[in-house]
């Protein structure tokens, strides 16, 4: 499956969800995710949206329910679509913070770390995060098209944003 095998303008997400990077002195907290899609893999903070919320409140819900910390000073960063080969449509909103009020603290869905921004463990993370961290990590808006066979990655597309 190619990215223009897609018909972008009639695709619709199954799913909606969220992820939240806190980026702050010189290092992104980011989760070992115990369950749910990509359970065992290195991400950030993050789930589907519950029916009428917003990604932004549905991000910060998911970041206290995993890890018992408030966000603070967020921005919208970007939009993933994820299209699978099994028929999955994920639409995924990324944001950033600037910091957060607590101790991050282990969930049964997620053991956070912090890890130092360059030293962001990539191999043990999904294969399109490398390809956008770099454009959130410096707040460029941006936009992802991305093509997956199971947690293998057929082909993307990536565009930087007017506005995320
Ligand atoms: P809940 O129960 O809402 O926490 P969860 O299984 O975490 O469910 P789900 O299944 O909707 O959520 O999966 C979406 C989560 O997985 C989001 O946090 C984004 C993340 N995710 C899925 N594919 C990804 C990918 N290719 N790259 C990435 N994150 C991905 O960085």
């Amino acid at each position: 499956m190619r990215i223009e095998d897609i018909d972008w303008t009639t695709w619709q997400p199954q799913r909606r969800a969220t992820l939240l990077f806190v980026v702050r002195d010189g290092q992104v907290l980011l989760i070992h995710k115990k369950r749910g899609l990509g359970a065992g893999k290195v991400n950030g903070p993050g789930g589907h949206l519950q029916d009428g919320e917003t990604p932004l409140a549905g991000a910060v819900r998911e970041v206290e329910e995993e890890l018992g910390i408030m966000p603070l000073g967020i921005e919208p960063c970007g939009e993933l679509r994820f299209q699978f080969t099994d028929g999955l449509a994920l639409l995924v909103y990324v944001f950033r913070a600037r910091d957060c009020q607590g101790e991050p603290r282990e969930s049964d869905e997620a053991t956070p770390f912090w890890a130092p921004l360059d030293e962001i463990p990539f191999d043990r993370m999904w294969a399109d995060d490398p390809l956008w961290f770099p454009l959130m990590l410096r707040g460029e808006p941006f936009e992802g098209r991305f093509a997956f066979d199971g947690d293998r990655l057929l082909d993307f597309e990536l565009v930087r944003a007017q506005s995320a």
